[in-house]
């Protein structure tokens, strides 16, 4: 992995950074897959939804999808540019198909707060297909998170930058970093798997500790019971608020 030194300055400066080998390419074949399924599937019942295509929860999905989640070397980097105390506040999909770009194809940014020098949310994009120009690999406007305002698309698109980086990769960003998904100009779909990460303080987009199986926790080790959210979860009586320490719902000390 690149010096995290270094990538702290490259998150800081241009808000976006880029780590090669993440995900091993058998692990990304198996991603890919159980993302595949869960898209047929979900067409099958909510074909009109408005981000039709993208997959919600894909910790409930697939297993793959789900260990994803207590991947060591995504929480390492995640405790170290972020906060080791970070949850999920979503965990989707980004397909891009022949011909198309998608829901994440309009100029945006993942956190609708800007609070300077202060990352809310960290965007985690695993790579399942190599991300070429072609096939609709994402645009950035590098150092844009360090401002309020959206730019306009003409100003967006003669400055952006385009991602290209290897299947298995793991590119992190600012959630204020304006970009976009571009149109995938190939004939073979390209896609990946997205998860916003937020401060322990901030609400999740759903209620992962409620959500998720007991089964499913039970496999979960410490970091990811974590990201579920485990860790802040609100008492609903004064005998769970009066929780010993070790088993208290909301952890103390958590940024
Ligand atoms: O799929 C992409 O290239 C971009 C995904 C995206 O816009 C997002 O995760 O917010």
């Amino acid at each position: 992995m690149q010096n995290l030194h270094h990538l702290k300055e490259e998150m800081v400066d241009t808000g976006v950074v880029v780590i090669d080998d993440i995900v091993d390419t058998d692990t990304v074949s198996i991603l890919r897959a159980e993302l595949e399924a869960a898209i047929e599937e979900d067409s099958l019942v909510r074909d009109s939804v408005f981000d039709a295509g993208m997959v919600h929860n894909c910790m409930l999905r697939g297993e793959a999808m789900c260990s994803l989640i207590q991947n060591k070397k995504i929480n390492d980097v995640i405790d170290a540019l972020f906060t080791p105390y970070a949850i999920i506040y979503a965990y989707q999909s980004s397909s891009l198909y022949p011909g198309r770009g998608n829901y994440g194809s309009r100029i945006h940014v993942d956190c609708p707060r800007f609070i300077p020098n202060y990352i809310t949310n960290l965007g985690a994009i695993i790579a399942l297909n190599d991300f070429t120009q072609d096939n609709g690999g994402t645009y950035y406007l590098p150092g844009s998170h360090k401002s309020e305002s959206l730019p306009d698309q003409s100003f967006f698109y003669e400055n952006a930058k385009q991602l290209s980086c290897n299947r298995g990769a793991l590119i992190l960003f600012n959630g204020r970093l304006v970009h976009a998904a571009g149109v995938n100009r190939t004939d073979t779909a390209r896609h990946a798997l997205t998860i916003n990460y937020c401060r322990p303080y901030m609400r999740q987009r759903f209620d992962f500790p409620r959500l998720i199986s007991t089964e499913q926790l039970r496999q979960f080790n410490d970091i990811g019971k974590r990201r579920i959210g485990m860790d802040v979860r609100m008492p609903t009586s004064l005998d769970e608020f009066y929780l010993p320490a070790d088993k208290r719902l909301y952890k103390p000390g958590q940024e």
